[in-house]
């Protein structure tokens, strides 16, 4: 289908393939042939690869729906939309066609795909590796208040991701398996087209898929693929996780070495011809990978060691000391008995080079630590925000940063503003193009020009309408997926992101609580709030089931109590994911970061929330910092301990949280509500008494030391929007001006310069 070249508009094209009226065809035909236009006009901006090409490998690329996306970066959006709307047909509905592909969790797998959007935005090779997932991440459901997980079948009917004829045999504990590539084209916007490519084998079955998620773990024939990170309470699931591991970085290895061969290389130069970043430790093993497969065509080990260690790069997502994979040396001996020997190899190099115990690869229990591989064997390790960079070089990886100084590097992470302005919230970016022209479209930092408008009583008016107009479209959209009413003239607080105790929905539940009983005892707050939770809990993590069980409990209290509900109403969105992110990013008044210090590596959504003119609460941690920065102290609420203090809380280990629960009376009161008559009306005891046993006794992420710090700044936004709304929305004005710095493009383009050189 040559649209543009013939000259045909797309209502031709679309009767053409349908073979009807546009008015005649159900959403259905008309998404199967939009994505037929898509592909053949996405095929037009491949171009040949010259020099280096990137290839970012990863568990999880959290891409979304990709319809109109796609539609927006061809540049066929508008045609589209008006050519439907002409024909009595919605862009919406046909969005709601499209399933969301379900192939990440949260944060880390996002980045993928905003990296992936700004790599072919910005002309440069890059494509993605991953797996191809037949469930991806479990679908949330809520039942008696409690998180069930049940599979989310996404793929069936029509697919992005095209099947190839290109497979890889894999060698798992022995046996050989064969990895089919499938290949997803990534539209730039006005720019390239690079591929995603996902893994998987022709073998696997959904039917042995039983209760909920569960499944007989060991026959990998069936189910390798069927879930994205299994549940790992187990050894057989930890053993599944480097299972599909290694299926991704083996066939992604071989895959990039055909290409390169087939573009030129001898592999003695593959420097030349491609870049490999490892996106945090899940896909490390393409380490040892890479050097089995160089030495097998004829490389010798300490030079395959050294090409492999200039051609990848590695990014530490995380500190949490739980999420640095490392995994028993029998679990890799029993699953890739092919690598071990060059594990072994080498930890003796290592060995040889420092005598530093605490860097081994494989250390004296035996244990082989990924992320030590990573920074020995690549050339960069970088963090992805400011102050978690600072904090890996100083504390975390403080031994490795002492070996090689020069590895460590500063990435901080951005998001794509095609998918989190231009997609999700056209009528702002209207509004903007009306003011400073389309530049920031490809030029973020273009968007500080709106600083002029600081003063325009008319641009603030326009500003403050839009953002109610996206709260009605919100509430309209809740009762709608989520059938519950909430009032679009109250203020929307909201904190969506995965439900870890260090991001610490918690203490939000702590307040909301607080802020019940101060209600019942006559002190009512300046204006109604409507306060939105969206999360998903790992299906074996207790405590963050109980946070989820406790907020949907208080969110009946709240309910069924008419002297409180007028002012607050708790809701909780079933089953978070990218598709409901878009619809509730641009109706946020206030944006809810409050993660432990130093705890939260950089965190995206705080980005998204701004340049969505949200104004932030939040702790100093991740890119909160940088944001403050960007904004100024006026326009940001900042609360609680700063990394320093809690990092010397936690190395002095004289945090007690009983003592901040006997002495403060605030405290008390809310936790002890948690197993209150009002709760227990609406809740399981166990959960609740679970959690308040938790914090009292344990709190390891310090929610009590911030609580009170939390109540006064979060009443001093709500007091701030309602009584000086005007003010607010330009300080709103003001954080979307300055959000040009975190665009994945800015990211994108430091990782070329200083890690990448593509191209070249
Ligand atoms: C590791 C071992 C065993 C089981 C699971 C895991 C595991 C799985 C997923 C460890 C980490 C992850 C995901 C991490 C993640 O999403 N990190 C987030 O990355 C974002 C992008 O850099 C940051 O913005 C967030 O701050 C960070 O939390």
């Amino acid at each position: 289908m040559k649209i543009k070249e013939n000259n045909r508009n797309i209502e031709t094209a679309l009767t053409e393939i349908c073979k009807k009226e546009i008015s005649q065809c159900s959403y259905e035909e008309l998404y199967t042939a939009l994505l037929g236009i898509v592909e053949e006009e996405s095929k037009k901006h491949v171009s040949p690869v010259k020099g280096r090409k990137l290839y970012y490998i990863s568990a999880e690329f959290l891409i979304g729906k990709l319809l109109s996306n796609n539609l927006i970066n061809l540049g066929l959006y508008d045609e589209v939309k008006a050519c439907l709307e002409a024909n009595g047909k919605s862009m919406t509905e046909l969005e709601e066609i499209e399933p969301e592909p379900s192939l990440g969790n949260g944060g880390l797998g996002r980045l993928a795909a905003c990296f992936l959007d700004s790599l072919a935005t910005l002309n440069l090779p890059g494509d993605g590796i991953g797996l191809r997932y037949h469930c991806g991440l479990f679908r949330q459901k809520f039942t008696n208040q409690l998180q069930k997980e049940t599979p989310d079948f996404w793929l069936g009917g029509d697919e992005w991701a095209k099947k190839t004829e290109k497979t890889y045999t894999v060698s798992l504990a022995g046996k050989d398996y064969t990895a089919r590539l499938y290949r997803l084209a990534v539209t730039g916007y006005e720019g390239r087209t690079n591929y995603l490519n996902l893994f998987d084998l022709d073998t696997i079955d959904e039917s042995v898929i039983g209760d909920g998620i569960s499944f007989d773990k060991t026959d990998i024939e069936k189910n390798l693929t069927l879930f994205l990170y299994p549940d790992d309470s187990d050894d057989e699931g930890r053993l599944l996780r480097i299972y599909q591991q290694y299926l991704m970085v083996s066939a992604g290895a071989q895959m990039i070495l055909e290409e390169c061969v087939e573009r030129g290389s001898s592999l003695h130069d593959l420097y030349d011809y491609a870049a490999i970043q490892i996106n945090d430790t899940h896909p490390s093993m393409v380490i040892p990978e890479l050097i089995r497969l160089l030495c097998e065509r004829g490389i010798g080990f300490e030079e395959a060691a050294e090409i492999v260690t200039k051609v990848c790069a590695y990014t530490n997502h995380t500190i949490l000391a739980e999420a640095l994979e490392k995994w028993p040396r029998y679990y890799l001996e029993k699953v890739v008995p092919n690598l071990m020997p060059i594990i072994e190899k080498l930890d003796e190099m290592i060995r040889a080079r420092t005598g530093d115990r605490s860097t081994a690869i494989i250390d004296d229990h035996q244990i082989v630590h990924m992320a030590h591989m990573d920074i020995h064997f690549t050339h960069s390790t970088n963090g992805v925000a400011a102050l978690h960079t600072e904090i890996l070089k100083n504390s975390e990886l403080n031994h490795f940063y002492r070996l090689y100084p020069e590895k460590f590097n500063n990435k901080t992470n951005g998001i794509t503003f095609r998918r989190w302005l231009l997609k999700c919230n056209p009528e702002l970016t209207e509004l903007i193009e009306s003011l400073i022209g389309s530049e920031f479209k490809k030029d973020a930092s273009k968007l500080e020009k709106l600083l002029e408008f600081q003063e325009d009583d008319t641009v603030l008016q326009k500003l403050a309408q839009l953002k109610h107009d996206n709260k009605e479209a919100l509430a309209e959209w809740l009762l709608h997926t989520q059938n519950v009413a909430v009032n679009p003239d109250s203020m929307f607080l909201i904190q969506s992101k995965r439900l870890h105790e260090y991001k610490r929905q918690q203490l939000n539940l702590l307040y909301l609580i607080h802020q019940y009983c101060e209600i019942k005892a006559g002190h009512t707050p300046k204006t109604p709030v409507t306060v939105i939770f969206g999360a998903k809990a790992a299906p074996a993590y207790t405590i963050a089931k109980d946070i989820i069980h406790a907020l949907l409990a208080l969110s009946r209290v709240i309910r069924d109590d008419p002297e409180v509900s007028r002012w607050m109403q708790v809701v909780f969105i079933e089953n978070y994911n990218v598709t409901a992110a878009e619809k509730m990013i641009p109706a946020c008044d206030l944006s809810e970061q409050i993660s432990l210090a130093s705890k939260e590596a950089s965190g995206t959504g705080n980005m998204k929330f701004m340049l969505n003119g949200a104004l932030t609460l939040g702790t100093m941690d991740g890119a909160n910092v940088e944001i403050a920065e960007a904004v100024g102290e006026d326009n940001i609420y900042i609360f609680g301990q700063s990394s320093s203090q809690v990092i010397r809380r936690y190395s002095h280990g004289d945090y007690c949280a009983r003592e901040w629960y006997e002495v403060d009376p605030n405290i008390r009161r809310a936790v002890n509500f948690l197993t209150g008559e009002e709760m227990l009306a609406h809740g399981s005891r166990e959960n609740l008494e679970r959690l308040k046993n938790e914090l009292i006794n344990k709190d390891w992420f310090q929610t009590l030391p911030d609580f009170n710090a939390y109540i006064v700044r979060k009443n001093q936004a709500i007091a701030d929007y309602a009584l000086n709304p005007a003010d607010w929305t330009r300080r709103t004005l003001i954080n979307i001006s300055k959000a040009g710095f975190f665009s994945s493009d800015r990211t994108i383009a430091e990782y070329n310069e200083e890690i990448w050189h593509l191209g070249e």
